[in-house]
């Protein structure tokens, strides 16, 4: 299910619940029907799904342990079967291999080749969807569901929710305040990320419908507005705004009703057209070889059913601009805007820009015609004599001010053709696909001059299997980048490789490996791995523990730092501030400390409201795909826009800097 996704983050999300927090829906779960006239009747991936939910429907319903663990270990044996699953059953070998017994290869034949579960609707039916919603509340397994659920008559998340907040859950016997509190935390994150989708995932969709619409006959323009278009780092819902001929609205909306990919039309009027996205948008919709199609191929393949809202307006090309405008947002930010321009006897909303004098008492349409007229966004902002802000800044922390005329103090953003390499990639050695080699030509095809590996340390293992370099095995990694950058330099070629380390930071605040072994590298990225122990300590111990390995000399780049994963997990508590400060203390006692924007979409931390406070203090940023294979580079593209929505300039940016001049930071 997880398969295309960085090892690093696949194992995170290994974490049972995690993944059902993702799959459990208030709706229940639901055994699939099949479409299909012919055997096969269901595929691999949907077994896997099916037999992974049985096991927990197993769990809460009281089964017995062997039960539960066959149709996990059975779910877990398709999942990594290479064989083609359809002639293993038509050959009648479904029960030879080695994890599925006779019970599920029965199973499995008759979903394959009849499109039957058996009797297993009734346990479908059996179990409360609310019980299943509350599997996915981090820390709280099938197990745990079933005591609260017999002891409490637990039946749903609200149900939890009052129970913890009532202190009902806290005596039961094996619970405790800790879990209690941990629950009312876990309840909080679900909530708040429900029904949002991931930056990556939403702007894929987003470009598939707006490539779509513009090629509607009497489109002049789509774009994407809203929080995609602000590069938020999870969208609610999309927002595109169409510009057509006021003859041809009917047309488009006709048009857009039909397009491929419409899992519902949730209404549409005039100028409005509300929908719901599935995947087939994304098919036939983006270039070949783009990080987009990659993206696509992920999504369909991990065959989720992830589906997204979306908003269209279509309105007359003058209106275009102010309609633009407004679906932006944020709602904060029009509201100062709306507020520049009544301090300026203007109406500022998504119809135009109006002198009061001659549009009062007129409202919405109607006052229309008396609108300024203004061909684009800038003009708009000009109007109000401030400068054009770029959408990732439109948030109300401070860009009306930085763009006003007289101030005219808005950053340069960095744009991604400003990088020239990143710091924190991982290989072979480790945990990733890719050699060396194959890495640095991925980097030297982005043009890049250099590129930073990173492996994990020694002591990174995950269920006591050894992912990081030892000791041992860092002087032969470091001689074969010394060959590689020696044929470069031979053969003439601006590209050298950083030999690095991802270094653990451990729990009490030391770095993994020697001092002599860190000294062998170029830099450390400094990264916190056993989030355990510092998710269940106090901000201020993990932040004098982050302050005791940053100040280590050997420390040069603070890796992914607070371990958030996006609408999984959130990151250890921290006083990052006071951490920023600090780094900002050494940088100006001369010694390199910079701070990693991870820009994998999964993370992207550090997060865009720090920035500018990073940039204060004088902490160079870097921005790191942390990459496990070559394609993983490309996802600098992201960091780049949260760097962006953070205010930094390329010169904010250590990765913008010269091969040259970062050798001389890092005495390399
Ligand atoms: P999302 O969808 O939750 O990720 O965030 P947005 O920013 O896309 O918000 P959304 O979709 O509710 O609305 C799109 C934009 O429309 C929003 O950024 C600003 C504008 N807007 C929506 N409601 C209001 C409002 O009540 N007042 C003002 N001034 N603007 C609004
Ligand atoms: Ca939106
Ligand atoms: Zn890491």
């Amino acid at each position: 299910m997880l398969g295309s996704v960085n090892p690093d983050i696949n194992r995170m999300v290994q974490d049972l619940c995690l993944v059902l927090m993702s799959m459990a829906k208030v709706s229940g779960w639901t055994l699939p029907k099949s479409q299909r006239q012919q055997a096969p009747y269901v595929s691999k991936t949907q077994l896997v799904d099916v037999l992974e939910q049985i096991a927990i429907l197993l769990e809460l319903s009281g089964a017995n342990g062997f039960r539960v663990r066959a149709y996990q270990n059975g779910s877990r044996t398709l999942a990594s079967m290479e064989e083609d699953l359809f002639t293993i059953v038509s050959e009648n070998r479904i029960v030879e291999i080695k994890g599925i017994g006779k019970g599920i290869g029965g199973l499995i034949t008759e979903a394959v080749m009849e499109g039957t579960w058996g009797d297993m609707q009734s346990l479908y039916d059996k179990i409360p969807p609310g019980l299943i919603e509350i599997v996915g509340i981090p820390g709280l397994g099938p197990k745990r569901a079933r005591i609260l659920h017999e002891s409490l008559g637990i039946d749903s998340v609200e149900a939890l929710k009052t129970a913890c907040e009532l202190g009902h859950v806290s005596p039961l016997s094996g619970f405790g305040e800790k879990s209690q509190k941990k629950y009312l935390e876990g309840i909080d994150l679900l909530r708040r990320y429900q029904g949002r989708t991931r930056m990556d995932v939403g702007l894929l969709y987003g470009r598939a419908l707006q490539q779509k619409i513009s090629e509607i006959s009497g489109v002049e323009k789509a774009q994407l507005a809203g929080s995609a278009r602000r590069r938020r780092e999870t969208i609610g819902d999309l927002d595109v705004v169409v510009s057509s001929l006021p003859e041809n609205h009917q047309n488009v909306i006709e048009n857009i009703l039909n397009l491929p990919g419409i899992a519902e039309v949730k209404g549409y009027g005039e100028s409005k057209v509300s929908l719901i996205l599935e995947q087939e948008m994304l098919s036939n919709s983006v270039n070949s070889g783009s990080l987009d199609e990659r993206l696509a191929e992920t999504l369909i393949e991990r065959n989720s059913d992830a589906t997204i809202d979306a908003q269209v307006r279509i309105v007359n090309p003058e209106m275009f601009p102010f309609t633009l405008a407004y679906f932006t947002g944020s709602k904060e930010h029009n509201i100062r805007m709306r507020q520049e321009a009544i301090n300026r006897g203007l109406r500022l909303n998504e119809f135009g820009l109006f002198p009061e004098v001659l549009a009062e008492g007129k409202i919405g349409m109607e006052a229309a015609k008396y609108t300024l007229k203004c061909s684009d966004e800038s003009e708009i902002y000009n109007n109000l004599d401030m400068n054009w802000i770029p959408p990732e800044m439109r948030e109300d922390m401070g860009e009306i001010e930085a763009a006003s005329l007289s101030k005219s103090s808005l950053p340069k953003l960095i744009q991604p053709s400003d990088l020239r390499g990143a710091f924190h990639n991982h290989t072979v050695y480790s945990d990733g696909t890719n050699t060396l080699e194959e890495m640095a030509q991925a980097a030297q095809s982005l043009g890049w001059e250099y590129l930073g590996i990173a492996d994990h340390s020694e002591t990174l293992n995950i269920g006591g299997r050894q992912i990081g370099i030892p000791s041992g095995t860092v002087p032969k990694q470091s001689d074969e980048i010394i060959r590689l950058n020696k044929n470069w330099k031979d053969q003439g070629i601006n590209f050298r490789l950083f030999h690095g380390s991802e270094c653990d930071i451990l729990a009490d605040g030391k770095l993994d490996y020697s001092d002599e072994v860190r000294n062998l590298f170029s830099h450390v990225v400094g990264s916190v791995h056993a989030l355990g122990s510092w998710r269940n300590r106090d901000e201020i111990e993990n932040t004098e523990a982050l302050i005791r390995a940053i100040e280590d000399p050997t420390f040069t780049i603070l890796g992914h730092p607070t371990g958030r994963i996006l609408q999984v997990r959130e990151g250890f508590p921290i006083d990052m501030h006071a951490v920023i400060r600090r780094m900002g203390e050494l940088n100006s006692d001369g010694y390199l400390k910079a701070i990693e924007i991870n820009a994998s979409p999964y993370r992207l931390d550090l997060d865009w409201r720090l920035c500018k406070y990073a940039k204060e203090q004088k902490v160079p940023i870097c921005i790191n795909p942390d990459a496990h294979d070559t394609s993983g580079l490309d996802d600098v593209w992201y960091g780049v826009q949260i760097a962006r929505k953070g205010w930094l300039e390329s010169s904010d940016i250590l990765n913008t800097k010269s091969s040259l001049e970062i050798e001389s930071l890092f005495n390399d």
